[in-house]
């Protein structure tokens, strides 16, 4: 099935995510899109803050995938290839995406786009922010952004590839189901055995990396033996 996507364009907004979820409570439908110019009060995970000033792409889409709410996790991994794949597309040829677990696009070690998925009533809503000129300079990280890295992009274009992108991999996802995204989000991130340290709240863990459970959970190698874990960030061991 190829997906239809509707785009509602902003010139400011609060949060695309937050429209997006206002929408769906009042039935929107599947493939309805927020794009916004701006954002006065982006969001990232767990009340982060998210950088949103003009020059770069911030937009939420809208899903109905009349899968189980078990299965939004998988969405988040689905939408980074699409994002990894759109940051490719905009930048030099040899430049390469990487994924980092739970939902961060890197190049070059930096942070260049944030992906937020939300449950919303029957919708799922899956928040992309894709930095193309501005990046902050006072992150937790190193951040980065297209033009930076020698890319040359327009945010509309951006837009476009990246729901072309999301197309193909949803549709991929729907005929294979998540092992297909899994294997592909593997193939971009850390590789298997790479020492890595996990903050899940309390105290960090360390250990090798053992890749993703078949729901999306990081899997951890440590002295203890396998650990399982579902929420939270990970950094090289050695930083
Ligand atoms: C994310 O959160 O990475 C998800 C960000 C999702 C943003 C999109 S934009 C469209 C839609 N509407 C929204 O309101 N949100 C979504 P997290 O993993 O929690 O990372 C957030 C952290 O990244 C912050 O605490 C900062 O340290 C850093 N950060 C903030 N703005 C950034 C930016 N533009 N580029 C890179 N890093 C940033």
């Amino acid at each position: 099935m190829t997906e239809q996507f509707t785009v509602w364009h902003h010139d400011q907004i609060g949060s695309t995510n937050d429209e997006a979820r206002r929408l769906a409570t009042e039935g929107a439908p599947h493939g309805t899109v927020v794009h916004a110019d701006e954002q006065t009060a982006g969001r990232g995970r767990l009340a982060h803050t998210w950088f949103s000033p003009p020059g770069n792409l911030y937009l939420s889409v809208l899903l109905r995938t009349g899968q189980p709410a078990a299965r939004t996790a998988e969405l988040s991994f689905l939408t980074a290839l699409a994002v990894a794949d759109t940051v490719e597309a905009l930048m030099p040829r040899q430049t390469r995406a990487m994924l980092k677990w739970p939902n961060d696009v890197l190049v070059n070690g930096a942070k260049i786009a944030g992906i937020l998925v939300e449950q919303a009533d029957q919708a799922t809503i899956v928040g992309i922010g894709v930095n193309v000129l501005q990046a902050p300079s006072n992150a937790a990280y190193k951040t980065t952004t297209i033009v930076a890295n020698g890319g040359i992009a327009s945010v509309d274009g951006a837009r476009d590839i990246v729901l072309d992108r999301l197309g193909h991999h949803l549709a991929v996802w729907r005929a294979d189901g998540f092992a297909s995204v899994r294997n592909q989000w593997l193939e971009r991130s850390y590789p298997v055995g790479a020492a890595i340290r996990a903050n899940a709240g309390g105290q960090p863990i360390t250990g090798h990396f053992a890749g993703l459970d078949l729901d999306g959970a990081l899997l951890l190698d440590t002295p203890q033996g396998r650990q399982r874990i579902v929420a939270g960030d990970v950094t090289p061991a050695g930083e």
